[in-house]
């Protein structure tokens, strides 16, 4: 039983919960997922290896659209040559792309220059018997135009504000933040780009959370929008109940900082990890509260592409707060669409997969995913046969059952709580739950949530169903053992690897929060 939970994580990579025989769960199933005892409740079971659970967190790589070619970054063994110009395709890292639909491979430089459309069907590659592409090491994906992209959406009108740096503050208020100013306390997450840190703001003894960017790794340009959106987003996500907000930003020759509120309650991934799958009344209010931010967000022009339980943190109270938006698309109206592609495999929308254009309705499609994890206790697309079949084991096989399969609804939930996520999981954007004529008033009359209140919610004023068990501020017992028994050091800088960042790229990261920083001076 254990070990067929652990190989098929291993084989799936791509979610934390066992496949559950007959979608039969016993009521109230609240227990662990072990068939055997853990020492405390949120103890771990005896040989329980948690570190395989936050593999659902990895990124997937970007695809680039060219002339109907979805292309994906590969590494090749020696065997493999470009169809275009006939080159072998060899090098250090991932110098070929290859479509993900008809399997054609050519060279990264090239690949904007393929003019044969994609058949859409697998054409045998130019002499190439096995590709050597590894585990894939899914890396930050965001705004990337080819080509074959429609031109840049023109500027949404009700704009994030503009940044506000240090220096353009009131006089008496300005304030310049530096890595001194803190003291770093824990590490208690880390992404393929980021670490985050608890860190304490000395003067106030105030506790924040770090994101930690290394600049080496934010090479090309597509890595320097997503901080950049990031950052935007982050400032429209202070005005919020429901998204985490920023404190301030800063850099050092080597390193990017936000300093970002912090959440105390965990995520979500932590507690489904302890809860198996939750009560229907649980679900619905983090799926309404998650909603309201979404809904939020679309209003100024932001999709957030990103939605999964490791970015739905719990405050102490137990309310939700979304996190992580350097996946957010800015600048998107009613109607607009995008076709850049990215995401965390599990999530992605079948729009995205078939290449068409996309908006805000990719975001619901996510919210159906997260809250079918809540309920059921398992993904809409874990499949358990996969763990014995390698061919059933990668991205594509998965996205072919996202794309395919009819999801299947476990019996022992409601019929208000099935429809609600039939609505979300169509796989037709125009007819998705949230995505019609009535858009969000569709979501907010769904009977599943017929009682929320909504208004009430919006301002908290709805206890929430969990409250996380903290013991005081400073707690961390609701992040995962494996970052937080993690050193908090960063490395010193090395003068090689900064002598090689352009420096002006980050020019005017710098950004202090002036409603944070009156707060503060309240302290
Ligand atoms: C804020 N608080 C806790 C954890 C976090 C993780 C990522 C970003 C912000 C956070």
């Amino acid at each position: 039983m254990r070990s067929f939970w652990i190989e098929f994580l291993t084989a799936a990579a791509s979610h934390p919960f066992p496949a559950i025989p007959g979608d039969i769960p016993t009521p109230y199933d609240f227990d662990h997922m072990f068939p055997n005892v853990p020492a405390a409740p949120g103890m771990p079971c005896a040989g329980e290896d948690r570190s395989i659970y936050r593999r659902g967190a990895r990124r997937w790589r970007k695809l680039y659209r060219v002339n109907g070619h979805i292309f994906q970054a590969k590494r090749f063994n020696r065997r493999a040559f470009c169809a275009f110009c006939q080159d072998r395709i060899w090098g250090l890292g991932r110098q070929g792309f290859k479509c993900i639909q008809c399997k054609l491979l050519v060279h990264k430089k090239c690949h904007k220059l393929v003019q044969k459309p994609c058949s859409n069907e697998h054409v045998d590659p130019v002499e190439v018997k096995e590709d050597a592409n590894g585990e894939s090491t899914l890396g930050r994906a965001s705004s990337v135009r080819s080509r074959a992209e429609p031109e840049p959406l023109p500027e949404t009108p009700p704009a994030p504000p503009a940044p506000v740096r240090a220096e353009d503050l009131e006089p008496g208020s300005q304030r310049h933040y530096s890595l001194e100013d803190f003291e770093l306390i824990r590490v208690i997450g880390r992404g393929s780009y980021a670490k985050v840190l608890m860190v304490e703001l000395k003067r106030t003894k105030r506790v924040y959370a770090m994101k930690v960017i290394k600049k080496a790794l934010v090479t090309d340009d597509e890595d320097i929008d997503w901080v950049q959106t990031e950052k935007h987003v982050f400032e429209t996500a202070s005005n919020h109940p429901f998204l985490v907000g920023l404190h301030s930003c800063f850099q050092t020759p080597s390193r990017l900082f936000f300093v970002i509120e912090f959440v105390r309650g965990g995520d979500l991934m932590f507690h489904m990890q302890r809860q198996r799958r939750l009560p229907e009344e649980h679900a619905r209010f983090y799926a309404a509260e998650i909603s309201l931010a979404l809904h939020f967000l679309h209003e100024r022009g932001v999709i957030y592409r990103d939605l999964k339980l490791d970015n739905v943190l719990l405050d102490h109270e137990g309310h939700i707060k979304l996190t992580d938006y350097g996946m957010c698309k800015e600048g998107v109206r009613p109607g607009d669409t995008t076709s850049t592609f990215c995401g965390t495999p599990n999530y992605i929308a079948p729009e995205i997969l078939r290449g068409e254009e996309y908006g805000f309705s990719v975001d619901w499609w996510a919210l159906g995913v997260l809250t079918y994890e809540m309920l059921a206790g398992r993904s809409p697309f874990d499949i358990a046969q996969a763990a014995d079949n390698p061919d059933q084991n990668t991205e594509d096989y998965l996205f072919q059952v996202i794309l395919e399969k009819t999801i299947r609804i476990p019996r022992s939930l409601s019929v208000k709580a099935a429809s609600v996520l039939k609505g979300f999981l169509n796989k037709n954007p125009a007819e998705r739950l949230g995505c019609g004529e009535g858009a969000f008033l569709d979501i907010v009359n769904h009977p599943f949530f017929k009682s929320i209140e909504w208004e009430m919610l919006e301002q908290k004023q709805v206890v929430p169903p969990f409250k996380p068990r903290l013991e005081g501020e400073r707690d961390l017992a609701n992040f995962p053992p494996e970052f937080t028994d993690e050193p908090v050091h960063l490395t010193p800088d090395d003068d090689t690897v900064i002598a090689d960042i352009d420096q002006s790229e980050f020019e005017g990261f710098e950004y202090v929060n002036p409603l944070l920083m009156s707060l503060e001076d309240c302290v």
